[in-house]
Parts: C-alpha cells; sequence; structure tokens
C-alpha cells in the first residue's frame, strides 16, 4: 500500500461522482416494476458501485502500488484494472441486450473485453519498458477488433428494432466508441507509457473523467426515456 500523491484530488472527485451517479439511478429505478427496465438499473448500478469502491481503494492508497521499470518506481493504480475487468463486460452487455443482439454476439464481446483488460493489466506490470509497449500493442488491437465486432453485431440486429430503440442504440454505441479509444491513448502518454508525456497528475484526472462519462453518462443516456427501454425486444 502507497500513499496517493497530489492526483487524490481526481480521485476523491471520481468517488463523489461515481457515488452519485449510483444514488441518481437508485432513486430512479425505485419504483421501476417492468422486469425487462430493472435489468438496465441493475446493470447500471453495479457498473457505478464497482467504481465508486474502486475510486475510494484508490484515493485512499490501497488500490496503488509501485513497479520497477528501468530502475524508475511507476506509480500504478491496480485497482482501475479491477473495475474495468467487471464493469467493461456489464457495459458492453447494457449495449448489446439493449440492441438485441444474440447470446454468442455477448459471449464474443465479453471475451474480447476481458482479454483486453487483462493484457493492458499485465501491461502495466511488466518490468521491461519495450515489453509493456508491445502488450499495449496488444490490448489495443482486441480493443479495435472488439469495436469492429460491435458495430458490425449491432448493425446486423438492427433490423428487429423499433426506431427509437435503434437510435438510442446508436448514440450510445457512438459514445462507445470514442470514450473507449480514448483510453490506450491516456495510458501511453500517462506514466503506464514510460514516455513521460502525460504526467501522473493529468493522467489521474483524465482518466477520471473518461470513467465517469463512459460509466454514469453511459447509464444517465440509457435510461432517460423510459419508454424506449419498454419497446426492447420488439419487432418493428
Ligand atoms: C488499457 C491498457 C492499454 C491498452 C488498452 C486499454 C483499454 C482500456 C479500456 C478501458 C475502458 C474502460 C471503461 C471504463 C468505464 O468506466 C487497459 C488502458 C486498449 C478500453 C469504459
Amino acid at each position: 500500500m502507497a500513499t496517493p500523491g497530489s492526483e487524490a484530488i481526481w480521485l476523491w472527485i471520481g468517488t463523489a461522482g461515481m457515488f452519485a451517479g449510483t444514488l441518481y439511478f437508485v432513486a430512479r429505478g425505485w419504483g421501476v416494476t417492468d422486469p425487462k427496465q430493472q435489468l438496465f438499473y441493475i446493470l447500471s448500478i453495479f457498473i457505478t458501485t464497482i467504481a465508486t469502491v474502486s475510486y475510494f481503494m484508490m484515493a485512499t492508497g490501497f488500490g496503488l502500488t509501485q513497479v520497477e521499470v528501468g530502475g524508475v518506481m511507476l506509480d500504478i493504480y491496480w485497482a482501475r484494472y479491477a473495475d474495468w475487468m467487471f464493469t467493461t463486460p456489464l457495459l458492453l452487455l447494457d449495449l448489446a441486450l439493449l440492441a438485441g443482439a444474440s447470446r454468442n454476439t455477448m459471449y464474443t464481446l465479453v471475451g474480447l473485453d476481458v482479454l483486453m483488460i487483462a493484457t493492458g493489466a499485465i501491461a502495466a506490470f511488466t518490468a521491461s519498458a519495450p515489453i509493456r509497449i508491445v502488450w499495449w500493442g496488444v490490448s489495443t488491437a482486441l480493443l479495435l477488433f472488439l469495436l469492429y465486432f460491435l458495430v458490425k453485431a449491432l448493425n446486423d440486429a438492427a433490423d428487429q428494432q423499433t426506431e427509437s430503440v435503434r437510435s438510442l442504440t446508436t448514440t450510445l454505441r457512438n459514445m462507445l466508441i470514442v470514450l473507449w479509444l480514448a483510453y490506450p491513448v491516456v495510458w501511453i502518454l500517462g506514466t503506464e507509457g514510460t514516455l513521460g508525456i502525460l504526467p501522473l497528475y493529468y493522467e489521474t484526472a483524465a482518466f477520471m473523467v473518461l470513467d465517469l462519462v463512459a460509466k454514469v453518462g453511459f447509464g444517465f443516456v440509457l435510461l432517460r426515456s423510459h419508454s424506449v427501454l419498454d419497446q426492447v425486444g420488439q419487432a418493428t
């Protein structure tokens, strides 16, 4: 267990933001009785609850460790990877369920995603700088393939949806693509990438903003209209 530096401010803001998002989803979902709608609330609430725990762990230093790379000690927030390992599959499930994608599509998306996060975590813990970059490349390749597969699978499912479900699916899909592509960029520019471009303070701020938009922002857009969620699974 190490002590966070000045970047702790962003981790506390992240904790507060994830907690506020959780409370909002719980309050909004309180009276929802339709099981189909409840499932989207359950997923969204778990996503922000896991992130609240993870941010609190990081802010208090439990989620922080150090890795020696080329004689330099890097501060590595390992709790991020534990969070992402669970929350990114849940985000993909949210979108796949909304789109009415098949079970096989869901398994494939989750499988690719778990591999992407696992290889990203290996990158973060590797002692050799060049090998870190190789793992980063493997993880990024998996992300690109995942996004390609996602677009294709959602397109294939599109003709079975009502117009408003299709439009919400497209909005969330586009949000997901833009936000998720930013993660490997922040990683490689940040301390993990060992190129020394983005100091830990700014990197932590960037991940915090991305995490908040990708979880709370995504859930907010998803749960905004109950009448749209009502139409999930209805053919046009
Ligand atoms: C890592 C390591 C380097 C390569 C790649 C990565 C991708 C991470 C992603 C994370 C998404 C997180 C989300 C969190 C929600 O709050 C692991 C940084 C490709 C895509 C959406």
